[in-house]
């Protein structure tokens, strides 16, 4: 395989980031190290299979990257500009259409001059994606900061195999309809030949309102546009490298970091452990009320038990999110102040993002996983803690309004809005016997195992390729 970057790719995936970070060495040495994630653990091999680039941002702004050829493929970095970032970035990907797309469980803010500048950079990255791609190429679009590229693209290469997959839900169509650019968002997206969602309510939200265009005629899993084309819509449910997830979690370094991490934390009889990237969507501020006043009435019992909360920085230039954090730091600090003992708080919080193997550490001490999105397209943690549980002794609560709640069906089950539902189902979860929780856990680990990111990324790209 050549060491140097090819003009053209076969295979491309577009994406918002890339999958690289920039680390400078200590005598200022810069180089760039593969980021985590299962994005880049399901798309290597095809991209070193076939040669392939991945056209995104660096997360620098105001800066060009030249491309450059990283562990078997191509980078293609996509330059954004600080105002590039204020609008197309923070305003309208993340103020304007997370919201409306997580049922709008903090308001959406509609500016124009976001929109303009969405509707630009969206372009940019189909301009990357057109330049790099051989004929008759496939390129795979990914989520919802990038919803107008499939049609800008097919107007620049009509030669080309586009693919898009929507990470996060694809709302009602009497929420998305509030939306001043509806049309053009889903007249962009249905540029593409195949469109995939995570859940099947999305496939049916999203046919109904294209089906509100002109023309537009739907029926089960695909869309027939009035120029005679054919876009099939269909859910593809994102996973984890299961097996890469469970080997890491039963190493020895892994094994001793958790050891040692239960001791730091008191050698409580039991943790219930939450991570989540600090986001409203994610449920932290009704988890952190639950398990607080399960601590105040003493049905759990701070002296054993201990809840540890580790919230990734998220989008902290956005308002909304900085307030969230101040939200939980009060929460979090009130619950703490009224515990009796002065060794020990009850909530362990940290606001910090930890390395891989430390995060596998948590789940290995977490005798009970607690994840309560108000609304996810999937939720990968869920699916982690599964994958690591080789024990079979633990319980995962976890929310209706999750993707991952139609998969994994015996989690118990909650609404992360029923403040007293959740406390009760997180005691019953407790109070489980053994064998009915080995039974669940069983259960659930052969589903996260059985429908693995191999699978998922194999079963979108051979219905895009009509293998
Ligand atoms: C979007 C959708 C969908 C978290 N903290 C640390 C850390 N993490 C890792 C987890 C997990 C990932 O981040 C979070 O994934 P989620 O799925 O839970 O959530 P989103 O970031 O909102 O992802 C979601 C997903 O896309 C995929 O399609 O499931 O619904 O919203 O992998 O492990 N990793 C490390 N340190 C941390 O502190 N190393």
């Amino acid at each position: 395989m050549s060491e140097t970057v090819q003009e053209k790719a076969s295979f491309i995936v577009v994406a918002n980031r890339l999958p690289v970070d920039r680390v400078i060495s200590e005598d200022g040495e810069e180089s760039w190290r593969t980021s985590p994630g299962g994005l880049v653990t399901a798309l290597e091999p095809v991209m070193q299979n076939r040669g392939g680039a991945w056209i995104g941002w660096h997360g620098a702004a105001d800066e060009k990257v030249e491309p450059f050829h990283h562990d078997g493929y191509d980078i293609i970095p996509v330059p954004l500009s600080s105002l590039d970032v204020e609008r197309f970035y923070e305003g309208f990907s993340n103020g304007t259409l997370w919201p409306l797309f997580h049922d709008c469980i903090a308001e959406p803010v509609f500016h124009r001059e976001w929109w303009d500048s969405f509707r630009e950079v969206n372009r940019r990255f189909a301009q990357a994606a057109a330049d790099h791609a051989e004929q008759g190429a496939t390129v795979w679009v990914q989520d919802y900061q990038l919803h107008l590229v499939p049609k800008m693209l097919r107007e620049m290469r009509p030669d080309l195999r586009i693919g898009f997959f929507l990470h996060i839900p694809f709302p009602p169509p009497e929420l998305f309809a509030r939306l001043p650019w509806r049309t053009e968002l889903v007249e962009g997206v249905l540029g593409s030949d195949l469109i995939g969602f995570q859940f099947p309510g999305c496939v049916s939200n999203f046919i109904r309102m294209a089906k509100r265009l002109p023309g537009v005629e739907g029926a089960r899993g695909r869309v027939h546009l009035p120029d005679g084309r054919m876009v099939a819509i269909k859910s593809f449910p994102i996973s984890i490298d299961a097996v890469g997830m469970r080997n890491l979690a039963t190493s020895p370094q892994v094994l001793a970091e958790a050891e040692n991490l239960r001791h730091e934390l008191g050698d409580p009889s039991t943790i219930l452990f939450g991570v989540d990237r600090l986001d409203y969507s994610k449920g932290l501020a009704s988890r952190v009320r639950a398990i607080g006043e399960l601590f105040e009435s003493r049905e759990l019992d701070p002296e054993h038990v201990v809840f540890l909360q580790l919230a990734t920085p998220s989008r902290e230039r956005v308002a909304e999110y900085r307030a969230l954090r101040d939200e939980i730091d009060l929460l979090v600090g009130r619950i703490n102040s009224k515990s009796t003992s002065l060794a020990r708080s009850p909530i362990a919080y940290r606001y910090t993002s930890v390395p891989r193997q430390t995060l596998a550490a948590m789940y290995q001490i977490a005798d009970l996983m607690v994840v309560t999105p108000l609304r996810d397209g999937m939720n990968l943690v869920a699916k982690e803690y599964v994958a690591c549980r080789s024990r079979n002794d633990s319980a995962l609560v976890l929310s209706e309004f999750a993707g991952a709640a139609l998969e994994l069906k015996q989690a118990y089950m909650v609404n992360p809005y029923d403040i007293d539902g959740m406390k009760a189902t997180i005691m019953q979860a407790l109070r489980e016997s053994p064998r009915v929780k080995a039974r669940k856990m069983r259960a659930m680990r052969k589903q996260v195992f059985d429908h693995d990111i191999d699978l998922w990324a194999g079963t979108f790209l051979s219905e895009l390729e009509g293998d």
